[in-house]
């Protein structure tokens, strides 16, 4: 009895923490609101598919909802996909005019940004590239998304390791 008593008290607490830590979905009290990716289904297919690429560990299922931002940034070499070849946010709701920067951490490198509809799954509404895969830090690469749909992208040189983003403007 008091045993279980005990690991009951101590699963609470952990779920708490997990839960003001996180700050991910269920409402987001004061937090970053999410929507379901099963709502943006080109953005949730290429995150998880493994036919182009690997599927994006990182990717929980949501995408963040930062349609009250006029600027975001993404981080180029987030810890995640087995070392730091993911994009943070990878998956994003924006507004329409939202300027979006991509920034490198310096860590895995190198990178690029490449929003290529030929050499995905042919979903995405965008094309664009920061060029070569580059490393280092301080490096950044700035998109503004005007035009409302969806931006798929990845990273050549770690696509295969599911260094993957989707953004989907409204
Ligand atoms: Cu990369």
């Amino acid at each position: 009895m008091d045993i279980s008593r005990r690991n009951f008290v101590r699963i609470a607490g952990v779920s708490t923490a997990v839960g003001v830590a996180g700050c991910t979905g269920n409402g987001g009290n004061g937090g970053d609101d999410t929507v379901p990716g099963e709502d943006y289904p080109a953005i949730d297919e290429w995150l998880t598919e493994t036919e182009v690429g690997d599927a994006d560990d990182t990717y929980e299922g949501t995408l963040l909802d930062r349609r009250d931002s006029d600027t975001l940034t993404i981080e180029t070499g987030a810890a995640g996909n087995g070392g730091n070849f993911a994009y943070a946010p990878s998956a994003v709701l924006v507004s329409t005019g939202t300027e979006i920067e991509w920034s490198w951490t310096g860590e895995g490198n190198p990178h690029n940004v490449e929003a290529e509809p030929d050499d995905q799954l042919g979903e995405s509404d965008y094309e664009f590239s920061s060029g070569e895969a580059v490393g280092g830090s301080g490096v950044q690469f700035t998109y503004t998304m005007d035009t409302a749909g969806i931006a798929l992208y990845h990273c050549e040189p770690h696509l295969s390791l599911g260094m993957k983003g989707g953004i989907a403007v409204e």
